[in-house]
């Protein structure tokens, strides 16, 4: 037995069929998950968000300090704020920041600096990233860890029927100020939560093929 503390492990062993089934409805959701600029007003119960944050948490990370803070906005006069401050940075990144190639790699996407998903959206989850533990000790691979927790947290929503948008609004300072949060924590992401609006459309891109992103060497 090894010397630092352990407890058993199984996960539950699963026919070929039941592999395939589960992979594929899985591959499914995901699959329609989209990056969504519409929303509807429509509200969505806490509980469900409560469950995504719960989902995003068990995210694998660095020596397990678990560096992340997900701060969840309904209140109408917040989301007003962070609108605000979304928009005065997107001005400045439309307006100039932005290099041309890179308003050009966004053109096919229609975005622009007006961010009204940030109002109509019922819930703004707000991911922050734990540079340092609370007590200024060191954390652990920081990007990686915060990213695949909200890789879940996306996954949760999406299965929950809800969308995303995925916001960068860089530099997200504002973020911390409105929030009031602790000064080892930065903004990751800024995630609008909600039901797609009845006249919803996305962008028609497309994957690429497993064939495009899959090596196998056996
Ligand atoms: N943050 C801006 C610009 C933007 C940048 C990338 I890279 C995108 O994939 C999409 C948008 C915005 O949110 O509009």
């Amino acid at each position: 037995m090894p010397k630092h503390p352990t407890i058993p492990y199984h996960i539950e062993s699963l026919n070929p069929e039941e592999t395939a089934r589960r992979g594929e409805d899985f591959l499914q959701a995901m699959s329609t998950r989209r990056t969504v600029r519409m929303f509807s007003t429509e509200p969505v119960p806490e509980e469900v968000i409560r469950r995504a944050v719960a989902t995003a948490g068990t995210a694998p990370s660095g020596a397990n300090l678990q560096p992340w803070t997900f701060v969840a906005v309904s209140d109408p006069a917040l989301k007003k704020e962070i609108r605000a401050g979304a928009e005065e940075e997107e001005r400045r990144n439309y307006g100039g920041r932005m290099s041309e190639t890179w308003l050009d790699d966004l053109a096919h996407l229609g975005t622009d600096e007006d961010k009204p998903m940030l109002e109509d959206a019922p819930w703004l989850i707000v991911v922050f990233r734990q540079n340092t533990r609370p007590d200024g000790r060191q954390n652990y691979y920081v990007q990686e860890s915060v990213g695949l927790a909200t890789g879940l947290l996306l996954a949760s929503l999406r299965l929950q029927g809800l969308a995303t948008l995925t916001h960068t609004p860089s530099p997200m300072n504002f973020l911390c100020r409105i929030l009031d949060r602790p000064a080892n924590e930065r903004p990751y992401l800024l995630i609008p939560v909600g039901y797609p609006a009845e006249d919803c459309r996305v962008p028609d891109i497309r994957r690429k093929e497993v064939e495009e992103i899959f090596v196998i060497r056996k």
